[in-house]
């Protein structure tokens, strides 16, 4: 089984992640990991945090001379805000201590209120830097494992933006890999010129009244293969599973499996993908992709497309949320924090992140193998049986 944990908090000296579960002999270097960390930091409409926090990797365990021991793999990633000056120390000690700034007017749409409610907090902080966005970071250097261990089964994962606020993108042709480097070099990861050009604006206009923006993103697997998760529980079902892992990124409140909305309102005869058989290369495919490349929670070998659509960041740069402040139980508004007015950028990188790791995970559990060599030997395997 792959799992992992992160812990750190957002204003705090460094986040961890510990990866278990990766066969033996995967190549992995600090470099993988902080690329990928380097593409979450991407997207206009970031705050001025995201120019200066590097993301400096350490590989703490579980590699040696550049490839996996099978052991649990453990990464640090330094908050480097802590290390250029004191301004979080003393606020984020772990020593016995008292803060002199507690937080109390809560931001609607945040985790602040029911935080302190359930874990008996007077300060929002005690919720609120755990439940930042920051966290992802951690998640992220996990996904570049997971898909270094993907990219040995052929299977590459990519994401781009198709909506910012009101702003949408053209419906185009599904990006593939080769087309990522050109997402990535859109300031807002949109795989279109006009779209990207009408999000920019919409992000400016937020900009300009103190408000911040939500959008939609789309994830493409390519190349993954048949068989990943299963018909024969709830909890092993692969559309269940990545729309949990899809869920819980922050601020994410809708996963849509290909075109799950759009497909409610066809008919049966027109919802589905046609199945043919390639005489040429050996195997069924569909004819559309409406069903996103799942059937019966089982991955089909075609394109896995799944959709978030992430909620405007509670927190504004012109606060104007209404709220009560916990102390005096007084109307006022939401604390300002420093914040971006977009992250929807940054949320796709951290979506493909997800992806990959359920990808992994459910190859790990089909394929198995203690080595990287066993684990393709397997998965290679099983594909010549379907090739029959
Ligand atoms: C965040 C607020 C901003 C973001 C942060 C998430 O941080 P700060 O208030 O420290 O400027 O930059 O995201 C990250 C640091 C990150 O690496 O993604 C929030 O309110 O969740």
């Amino acid at each position: 089984m792959l799992r992992y944990l992160t812990a750190g908090e957002s204003h705090g000296r460094a986040l961890t992640v510990i990866v278990e579960g990766l066969p033996a002999g995967l190549p992995i270097l600090a470099e993988h990991v902080e690329s990928e960390l380097a593409r979450r930091r991407l997207g206009y409409g970031r705050g001025p945090r995201q120019r200066f926090e590097e993301d400096r990797v350490t590989l703490v365990g579980g590699v040696r001379h550049g490839r996996t021991l099978g052991s649990p793999v453990s990464i640090e990633i330094q908050n480097s805000e802590w290390f250029r000056s004191d301004k979080w120390h003393a606020e984020m000690s772990p020593e016995p201590g008292a803060t002199e700034f507690p937080l109390t007017q809560p931001r609607p749409g945040h985790a602040d209120l029911v935080g302190m409610q359930k874990y008996g907090f007077t300060d929002a902080r005690d919720v609120l830097e755990r439940a930042s966005a920051r966290e992802t970071a951690a998640r992220v250097a996990a996904g570049a494992l997971a898909k270094q261990l993907l990219s040995h089964l052929g299977v590459g994962v990519l994401s781009h933006v198709v909506r910012m606020g009101d702003a949408a993108a053209p419906s185009i042709t599904l990006p593939t890999m080769a087309d990522l480097a050109a997402i990535d070099a859109s300031e807002v990861r949109c795989f279109s010129k006009s779209g990207e050009d009408a999000m920019i604006a919409a992000i400016k206009a937020a900009a300009r009244e103190g408000d911040s923006l939500g959008g939609i993103v789309e994830v493409i697997a390519h190349g993954v293969p048949i068989g990943l998760g299963s018909h024969v529980h709830w909890d092993r079902k692969i559309d269940a599973l990545l729309a949990q892992a899809i869920m819980s990124i922050q601020a994410v409140k809708g996963v849509e499996i290909g075109d799950g909305w759009e497909v409610a309102g066809l008919r049966g005869s027109q919802a589905h993908d046609p199945i043919s058989w390639d005489a040429t290369e050996h195997r069924y495919v569909r004819d559309s992709h409406r069903s996103g490349g799942t059937e019966g929670g089982i991955t089909t070998g075609e394109p896995l497309i799944v959709r978030a659509a992430m909620k405007p960041l509670a927190t504004l740069n012109k606060p104007t949320l209404k709220t009560v402040d916990t102390l005096t139980k007084e109307e006022t508004v939401s604390f300002k924090e420093r914040t971006d007015v977009t992250a929807v950028p940054a949320m796709g990188v951290i979506a493909e992140t997800m992806v990959a790791l359920v990808l992994a995970a459910e190859a790990q559990r089909k394929f198995g193998g203690d080595s990287l060599s066993e684990f393709v030997r397997n998965a290679t395997s099983f594909r010549a049986t379907l090739e029959s």
